[in-house]
């Protein structure tokens, strides 16, 4: 039961964000207040650092098969000089998939096909934190079909209640097939979702925020400020916008970062807007890499 709802979470992320009643702004942004951070304290962080992810931190999601367009596999993802390092590209040679099956106690292989590759990190299991401030620090991965994100999760998002309180999905940030004129061209989406990923989902949306500091080439920071109040979202420490539709979670979260391609079961194609098939121009970088300086998770001081 577990494994099937975590299933239909992990396949609706990108379904969801396309029918979203958030409105879809379109203006020059970011702009607002700072972020204060002296009301904060450290309390996680990982500034990949070393030459392996920290297991202790992290963890693949070992669940999961073929994922939308391509599959999830952790030869996929790597540290190095400093950073968290996703890769996508296309593979001829299928990399080998196995899991282990905590409900019947056993590891599943799974056979992956030649395709299109990438991965998904998170701290499911080893890390969650409710309230507080967290942030990213990264370049996004520059090709077309790719949907890269930072966001937070709980099983509560699925309890339908009419309320995000028991659990909302927060999408720090999300990247649309790179530049894809359907999805805001190089705009960065933030929003919410939760009462589940059906008929009685419900969410919010700061709509399309655009970065003079191009996100494909370099750095930015993209952080979300969580109080019993509200969502307040950030860029490179400037506010873009705040969300408290449906009250904001009250439950510890995990964090999770992904590439996904456009298509399903595996093999990749246009989404149903006809938008993030992959095109092999010689403009496209391959393979793309979603590089990830840090992620910082803070408390309010007040909160410790
Ligand atoms: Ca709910
Ligand atoms: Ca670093």
């Amino acid at each position: 039961m577990f494994k099937a709802v975590i299933k239909v979470l992990i396949s609706l992320l990108m379904v969801f964000s396309a029918t979203l009643p958030g409105s879809i702004g379109l203006g020059r942004a970011p702009k607002g207040n700072t972020v204060d951070m002296s009301k904060f304290t450290l309390v996680w962080s990982d500034e990949f650092e070393g030459d392996a992810l920290d297991s202790s931190k992290w963890g693949y999601e070992w669940w999961v098969t073929a994922r939308k367009g391509g599959y999830w596999h952790e030869d996929m993802v790597s540290v190095k000089e400093g950073n968290l390092v996703i890769r996508a590209e296309y593979l001829d040679t299928p990399l080998e998939n196995y899991y282990y099956d905590k409900w019947h106690e056993q590891i599943h292989f799974d056979e992956y096909k030649p395709g299109w590759y990438t991965g998904l990190v998170t701290t499911r299991d080893k890390y969650e934190q409710c309230y507080g401030y967290y942030e990213v620090r990264c370049i996004l991965p520059a090709a077309t079909g790719l949907w890269s994100a930072f966001w937070m999760m709980n099983e509560g998002v699925f309890n339908v209640d009419g309320s995000g309180k028991d659990g909302t999905e927060v999408d720090v940030f999300e990247s649309f097939y790179y530049k894809d004129h359907w999805w805001g061209n190089d705009g960065i989406s933030t929003g919410i979702h939760y009462d589940g990923y059906g008929e009685d989902e419900k969410g919010d949306s700061i709509g399309r925020v655009f970065i003079e500091n191009d996100p494909y080439t370099q750095y930015n920071t993209y952080g979300v400020e969580w109080s019993p109040e509200e969502y307040i979202f950030y860029i490179n420490g400037v506010e873009t916008g705040r969300i408290s539709t449906g009250g904001v979670s009250q439950n510890p979260e995990y964090l999770l970062l992904s590439v996904e391609f456009a298509g399903s079961n595996g093999v990749q194609s246009s989404d149903r807007h006809g938008t993030g098939k992959i095109s092999l121009t010689p403009d496209q970088n391959w393979p793309a890499e979603f590089k990830v300086d840090y992620v910082r998770c803070y408390q309010y001081n007040d909160m410790l």
